[in-house]
């Protein structure tokens, strides 16, 4: 038995010697060390021995398994070192290759310019309401004093749907109609972003489809100061702490009296430039005193309320602010415009 042993060990250890993968590695351990293993049976036959015999045997067996044992631990480090050294050999990577940046999106110079206007009107006390781009025929007009038939209605090109009184706002204002319909008696401060539609044609000035910001103040002593004071600053902000502003008589249907608002040129500084016209000044926004009508249909009573209101278009904004000529090109979807802002 002893002799065996011997053997065993020797045979074992040679054979470990050739192997590399952990699966080979795991049948070498289940024919010498497994169950049914000569080293192992050395231990079931020990019962048979003499009793001088059966420490020296089992001696033996153990001495045999240990080795074994640590001998395969050792291959498997050293395999473990090979794959190693192989994987660094042959998964090098070029560290100075220079890396791929991440892209990162920006901000439609539309959206910069509505959110500082956000932030001009938020400071002022004015909160953002936001409301449905399909309205009925009678938020759109009916309620802005322009009632069915109306001359009036002519100056909007309106995309009209299958259902019969539902159309494409015009306009954010029927918007302003929700708010008042919504904090009525309460006085409010809002204004109104979004998406409006115009059935019109395309040109380098205008599109069908474009943003509109519109601002409402309802309460009980709100005066025409109030809007010239409040609309002024705003320009100031947003372009210029120092501009030459003007109010011009305007008219709309849902404010009376009606004003335009002009900033002095900033290409020019009002001596007269292409890009005003040459005029010297440049328009802004469009604006009034709440007609009360609209104050009425909003569930104000005109009696013991007034307010001003005003609309302006953030693509005109823009396009002042950046010159940019041609409002087609915030829908081009080219990144060599994009990428500018
Ligand atoms: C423009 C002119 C304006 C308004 C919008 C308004 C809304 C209500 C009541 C009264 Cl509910 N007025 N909106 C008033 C004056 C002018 O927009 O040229 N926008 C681009």
């Amino acid at each position: 038995m002893l002799e065996k042993l011997d053997q065993i060990e020797k045979q074992a250890l040679t054979a470990l010697e050739a192997l590399e993968d952990e699966e080979s590695l795991l049948q070498w351990r289940a024919e010498y060390l497994g169950k049914k293993s000569v080293v192992m049976d050395a231990f079931n036959v020990m019962r048979e021995l003499s009793k001088e015999e059966r420490p020296l045997v089992g001696k033996r067996a153990n001495q045999v398994r240990h080795a074994l044992e640590s001998a395969l631990e050792e291959r498997r480090a050293q395999a473990k070192q090979t794959a190693l050294a192989q994987a660094l050999e042959t998964e090098q990577i070029d560290v100075t290759l220079p890396g791929r940046p991440q892209l990162v999106g920006r901000l439609h110079p539309v959206t910069q310019t509505m959110r500082r206007i956000y932030e001009i009107f938020g400071q002022m006390g004015f909160q953002v309401y936001r409301s449905r781009e399909v309205e009925t025929d009678d938020y759109n007009f009916t309620y802005l004093n322009m009632p069915a038939h109306h001359p009036a209605r002519d100056m909007w090109d309106t995309f009209y749907t299958d259902h019969e009184d539902v159309v494409l706002r015009t306009h954010t204002s029927p918007g302003q109609v929700h708010a008042m319909r919504e904090y009525c008696p309460e006085p409010i401060r809002v204004i109104l972003p979004g998406m409006c539609f115009r059935y019109e044609q395309v040109t380098a000035r205008s599109e069908m489809q474009f943003t509109q910001v519109e601002g409402l103040a309802v309460g009980k002593d709100i005066s025409f100061g109030d809007l010239k004071g409040t609309l002024s600053d705003f320009a100031r902000r947003l372009f210029k702490s120092d501009v030459g502003i003007r109010f011009r008589a305007s008219h709309f249907p849902f404010t009376e009296p009606s004003a335009e608002m002009d900033m002095e040129c900033f290409i020019c500084s009002g001596e007269g430039c292409p890009v005003c016209k040459h005029t010297g000044w440049l328009e802004i926004l469009g604006s009034g005193v709440v007609h009360p009508n609209v104050l009425r249909y909003g569930g104000y009573d005109p009696a013991e309320f007034t307010g001003f209101a005003f609309g302006l278009g953030p693509e005109r904004i823009t396009m002042l602010l950046y010159q940019i000529g041609d409002i087609r090109n915030f829908w081009r979807n080219d990144l060599r415009f994009l990428e500018q802002f």
